[in-house]
């Protein structure tokens, strides 16, 4: 039986081609597109086919107003700047002592870019350990819970492309020593994709609907069905750090950026850094029609991206380092209330059914995949914060197999964080030289300088680790 409400969705959106073979499914195809069928957001497929030809969003079609953020917590460079960080920080590490803070990855992105045939998370990064991404990140986990003395739940979104290979990496190696209980895996939702031309549903096989992973704003319904809000309330946590898989210089709930969220009063804080060029393919802090917003790349339009400041830096600067920080109770707020993220499109080669059955793999851009984006939620909250980042510190995302935001350009960031470190205690090292210390060594800095009497007469004239 086909499910009576879908049934006529498909109906007033003249989408019966989807019920052609029908009569030919078994009792289980049967039921795996009724399953399908009630998970596609109808009014997603109503506005698409309204709005077929028309931009998605106010600014690129001109409608929107957009300004660089009327307020950024800039980097500190006075004394008065460092005093105030040091005054978040120590708010920000009594958050951590009280247990108020959990840890969120997006880790459910199929990482076509770089080619690397497994979760992102699990390519080894390291220079010279050969960590994995997701070792790296687990390490900074269980050095925050060694200093601050309290459990942090790490909650790793997957998709059904990462999610067996995901738990299986974390159970082999025991977690990384983050304790089973601490870990928290769960699977976001799906979109259907549609013709970009019709609008019709595209199905990769009689009586299956082709379907995408629906962006990292599907985390919010994603930890609403797997009760994730109400087990870190039940937890107290109360605010909750958010990184990407492939940046492996993040600071996992950096105390400094918690204390700066809390003074400000925020419901979300995001972190910037500074954008290389103006066409560089990182999102855009903005203020977009006087709201504090995260537009992609591909949504400025040229002339605002190329627009300069009377000492030559960028107008729109403020790149999306996608760090952010979310009280709990908002991002319960905005999961359960009917102000839903808007649906972002994606052109892209999507393989399909033709009318005769047979899989078409397009050679051209023949479908839509519709995606949210998390940072929409910056709109909806009250008060937003946008804190800028040092980039060489804490920006260094792995994306492509070559070139910028490579693994080879990771690597090399992270090697020069440790030179900096290594510098700023005064350990005499060699510009060329190959360094890489693990998080559980030191997880800044001033952690390395309290311990460089270890570290002070190595010598690098080949790769070196410094950590357990
Ligand atoms: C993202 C931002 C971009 C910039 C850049 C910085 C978006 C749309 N763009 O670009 O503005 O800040 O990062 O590095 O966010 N993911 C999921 N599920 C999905 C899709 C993605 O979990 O369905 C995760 C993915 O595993 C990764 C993160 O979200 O951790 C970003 O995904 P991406 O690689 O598609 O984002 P990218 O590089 O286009």
């Amino acid at each position: 039986m086909i499910d009576v409400a879908s049934l006529s969705q498909i109906e007033q959106l003249g989408q019966q081609h989807v019920l052609r073979y029908w009569s030919e499914l078994s009792e289980t195809q049967k039921a795996r597109l009724n399953e399908q069928l009630t998970h596609v957001d109808w009014e997603m497929i109503r506005y698409y086919l309204s709005d077929l030809k028309s931009s998605e969003r106010d600014v690129r079609s001109g409608r929107g107003t957009i300004a660089p953020p009327a307020h950024i917590v800039r980097c500190p460079r006075t004394d008065a700047e460092l005093d105030s960080w040091d005054e978040a920080r120590r708010k920000g590490e009594q958050i951590l002592r009280e247990g108020k803070a959990g840890v969120i990855l997006l880790a459910g992105g199929q990482g076509t870019r770089l080619g690397f045939p497994h979760p992102k998370g699990m390519y080894p990064i390291g220079p010279v350990s050969g960590k994995s991404l997701f070792e790296m990140f687990a390490d900074q986990v269980v050095t925050l819970v060694a200093r601050f003395g309290h459990s942090i739940p790490y909650l790793i979104m997957t998709s059904d492309g990462t999610h067996e290979e995901t738990v299986a990496f974390f159970e082999q190696r025991d977690y990384f020593g983050l304790g089973h209980a601490n870990v928290f895996f769960f699977r976001q939702g799906y979109a259907p994709c549609v013709d970009s031309e019709t609008g019709k549903l595209l199905c990769v096989d009689k009586g299956v609907l082709g379907m995408s992973p629906d962006g990292h704003g599907g985390l919010l319904a994603a930890l609403l069905k797997a009760g994730l809000f109400s087990e870190m309330k039940n937890r107290g946590v109360e605010f909750l750090f958010l990184h990407q898989v492939d940046n492996p210089l993040v600071k996992i709930c950096d105390p400094a950026f918690l204390g700066l969220h809390v003074r400000h009063g925020s419901e979300v804080s995001t972190k910037v850094v500074s954008k290389t060029s103006p066409d560089e393919k990182v999102g855009l802090a903005v203020d977009l029609n006087g709201r504090t917003a995260i537009i992609e790349y591909s949504d400025l339009p040229s002339e605002l991206a190329n627009e300069r400041e009377a000492d030559g830096g960028l107008r729109f600067w403020a790149g999306n380092a996608a760090i952010h920080i979310f009280n709990r109770s908002f991002m319960e707020t905005v999961a359960t209330s009917a102000a839903n993220l808007p649906w972002h499109r994606a052109h892209k080669r999507i393989p399909h059914i033709d009318d005769e059955g047979h899989l078409i793999q397009s050679e051209v851009e023949n479908g839509i995949k519709f995606e949210r984006f998390l940072f929409d939620t910056l709109p909806l909250a009250k008060t937003a914060l946008i804190v800028e980042s040092s980039r060489n510190e804490e920006f260094a995302p792995l994306k492509n197999s070559s070139g910028e935001f490579s693994a080879e350009y990771v690597r090399t960031h992270i090697v020069q964080v440790a030179l900096n470190w290594l510098k700023a205690a005064a350990v005499t090292v060699p510009e060329a030289a190959t360094v890489e210390i693990s998080f559980r060594f030191a997880s800044s800095a001033e952690d390395l300088a309290l311990r460089v009497k270890e570290v002070e007469d190595l010598t690098f004239d080949r790769p070196v680790y410094i950590g357990p």
